[in-house]
């Protein structure tokens, strides 16, 4: 097997524990698992598919926070130690681009990618159905809503972490307006964060059962010197219901439309009771992940069940050994989206 480390900034005092002694596969669940539990605000019922990041001498983070009417918003979050978190009990005041407020009519599945010294705030929100929302901030307390980057109906966003060749690149998942049964990851490029274009196929559906249904894009791509190395979501029908897993891919580095690796088993699917109980029974959904380069060590955040935050590790010397073991391209990965 071949070395691989990572590229760019990271944080030594990331969650860390190590594998367990015998423990033969490539990711591990922190062993105080959930990290959030139910009824976290007095508003708020439950807090999952969310995302952190480094931010200051701590971490920051956008949490889907489950209102009680039901309707999702996003949440603001901070912790020292990225395990203990306090949230602020309103949601996030998002403004236009005039500074007048602006609150989408629900928020789902947010994302945060730092881009230069701006952070970007991706999500679902409604525009005649599901579509992409987002937002910029450099100090997390003005909140600018951008133009929508594309048509409805969309979900999943998630920025590169830095510009390729110059654009900002994006990663998105087309779909209908309900719990959509397809569904592949494309790719988007803008030199400006307003127009978006050039867009590519990146991977479809598999024939691995675990991802036959539909894929979406999941954390941050991180980057290495092997490429950029993915967390995405599979989802299998069963008789009952929809089951979310974590898969992993590597895309090319300069051109991430086409994936270079990709996993044919999932890297982690429901196990857990927090995973498999819940509002959602089921879900495993990656929106975050923190690195430390120096260490190879990766903390991935993953909404457990609709209904609760977990965190699980993995190294990414572990994970491209397990990515390159079951390595298993087809025809549409390798392709870039041009046909
Ligand atoms: C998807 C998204 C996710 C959710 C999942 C399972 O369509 O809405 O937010 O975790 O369904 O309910």
């Amino acid at each position: 097997m071949s070395d691989i480390r990572m590229i760019g900034e990271g944080r030594s005092n990331i969650p860390w524990q190590d594998k367990p002694e015998g423990y033969e596969l490539p990711v591990w669940r922190y062993s105080e698992n959930p990290i959030i539990n139910r009824n976290p605000l007095p508003d708020v019922a439950r807090i999952f598919n969310s995302a952190v990041m480094p931010y200051e001498d701590g971490f920051i983070g956008v949490f889907r926070g489950e209102q009680r009417d039901g309707i999702p918003h996003i949440y603001l979050g901070r912790s020292k130690d990225a395990v203990h978190w306090e949230f602020d009990p309103e949601k996030i005041p998002f403004t236009d681009e005039k500074g007048r407020p602006f609150m989408p009519r629900y928020a789902y599945d947010p994302r945060l990618v730092r881009v230069d010294d701006t952070y970007y705030i991706m999500w679902c929100q409604d525009c005649y159905g599901p579509s992409i929302g987002i937002a910029s901030t450099k100090d997390f307390r003005t909140f600018t809503r951008l133009e929508n980057p594309y048509l409805p109906y969309n979900r999943n966003a998630v920025l590169f972490p830095r510009k390729i060749n110059g654009n900002y690149v994006m990663l998105s998942r087309p779909c209908d307006n309900g719990h959509t049964a397809f569904g592949d990851i494309f790719l988007s490029e803008s030199p400006d964060m307003e127009f978006w274009g050039r867009h590519r196929h990146v991977m479809g559906r598999s024939e691995n059962w675990w991802e036959n249904l539909k894929i979406g894009g999941g954390a941050a791509p991180i980057e290495t010197d092997k490429g950029w190395l993915l967390f995405y979501h599979g989802v299998v029908n069963t008789c009952n219901g929809y089951v979310y897993s974590i898969g992993a891919a590597i895309l090319d580095i300069n051109e991430p439309s086409k994936v270079i690796h990709r996993c044919s088993n999932y890297i982690l699917a429901p196990e857990e009771w927090y995973e498999e109980r819940g509002f959602v029974p089921n879900v495993c959904f990656p929106c975050a992940a923190l690195t430390d380069p120096d260490t190879g060590r990766i903390a991935i955040y993953y909404g457990c069940a609709d209904s609760y935050v977990g965190i699980a590790f993995t190294t990414i010397q572990d994970i491209y050994d397990y990515i390159l073991r079951y390595d298993s391209l087809t025809e549409s990965d390798t392709e870039i989206g041009l046909r």
